[in-house]
C-alpha cells in the first residue's frame, strides 16, 4: 500500500507543530517551538484495531501568509487534511474556509478525508468560537467532515485525530475495494479509475520533485524526520 499523506494546515499559532510534536513525541514544549519556516514531513505506522497497519506521512506546514504559495506546492497528492484553528481566535476558524477550498483545488479529484481540528480547548476562558460552530462547519461546509476537540497538552485528544481518520480512510479504501471487485457500478469504477490514474501523474510532478530534493533526512528513534528547507 502506497503511504497515506497527512497534511496539517491552518492559520500560524493555531497549534499544528505543536500538534504533531505530542503525537509523536508525546510532549508539550511550548518553549522549543518557533513559527514553521519549513515543510517537516515524518514516517508512521499506525496499527488499526483490525490490525492493518496504515503507513503514514504526517506533513508540518507554515501557517504564515507569506508561504502560502509554496504550501500549495506541498498539499497535492493529499490523503487525509486536518484542518486546524485555535479556538481562542476566531480568524483562524473564519480562514478555514480558505483552507478547505484550497486543498480541495489543488487536489480536484475531491478525494480528501478531512478532519477539522478545534486545538486549545484547554484555553477554555478564552475560548472564541463554540464547539457548535465548528462542528456546524464540519458538517455543513464541510461535506460531514470529522470534528474534534484538541489540547496539544493532552496526547489522547491528539491520538484519536490520526487514529480516528486514518480508520476512515480505511474503511473508504476498502469499500472502493468491493466496487472494483463486484465490477457492477460502472460509473462509480470509470470514477475510481480516473482518480488513480489521475494521482499517478501527480506523483511525477515537478515542482514537488525539486523542493523534495532540498531535504534532509534525520533519524530521530523509531520516527524519521525529513526536513524540506523552503
Ligand atoms: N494552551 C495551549 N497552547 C497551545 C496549544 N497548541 C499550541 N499552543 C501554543 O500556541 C503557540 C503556537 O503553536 P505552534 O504549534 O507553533 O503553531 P503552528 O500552527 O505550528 O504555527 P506556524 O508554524 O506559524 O504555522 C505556541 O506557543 C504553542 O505552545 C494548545 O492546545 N493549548
Ligand atoms: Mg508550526
Amino acid at each position: 500500500m502506497d503511504k497515506v499523506k497527512i497534511i496539517l494546515v491552518g492559520e500560524s499559532s493555531v497549534g499544528k507543530t505543536s500538534i504533531i510534536t505530542q503525537y509523536l513525541y508525546k510532549k508539550f514544549s511550548p518553549d522549543e517551538i518557533k513559527s514553521t519556516t519549513s515543510c517537516d514531513k515524518w514516517e508512521k505506522e499506525i496499527k488499526l484495531e483490525n490490525d492493518k497497519i496504515i503507513k503514514c506521512e504526517i506533513w508540518d506546514t507554515a501557517g504564515q501568509e507569506k508561504f502560502r504559495a509554496v504550501n500549495k506546492i506541498f498539499m497535492k497528492n493529499t490523503k487525509i487534511a486536518i484542518l486546524v484553528y485555535d479556538t481562542t481566535n476566531k480568524e483562524t476558524f473564519v480562514q478555514l474556509k480558505y483552507w478547505y477550498n484550497t486543498t480541495n483545488e489543488i487536489n480536484t479529484n475531491f478525494d480528501v478525508i478531512f478532519g477539522i481540528v478545534a486545538n486549545k480547548s484547554d484555553l477554555f476562558e478564552l475560548r472564541q468560537v463554540t464547539i457548535n460552530e465548528g462542528k456546524d462547519f464540519a458538517k455543513n461546509y464541510c461535506n460531514n467532515s470529522l470534528f474534534f476537540e484538541t489540547s496539544a497538552l493532552d496526547y489522547d485528544s491528539i491520538n484519536s485525530v490520526f487514529y480516528d481518520l486514518c480508520e476512515c480512510y480505511d474503511k473508504r479504501e476498502e469499500e472502493k475495494k468491493k466496487i472494483l471487485e463486484k465490477g457492477e457500478n460502472k460509473e462509480e469504477i470509470l470514477k475510481i479509475k480516473e482518480n488513480e490514474e489521475y494521482e499517478e501523474n501527480r506523483k511525477n510532478s515537478m515542482s514537488l520533485k525539486s523542493l523534495e530534493k532540498k531535504k534532509k533526512d534525520v533519524v530521530e528513534g523509531e520516527i524519521i524526520k525529513v526536513k524540506i528547507n523552503l
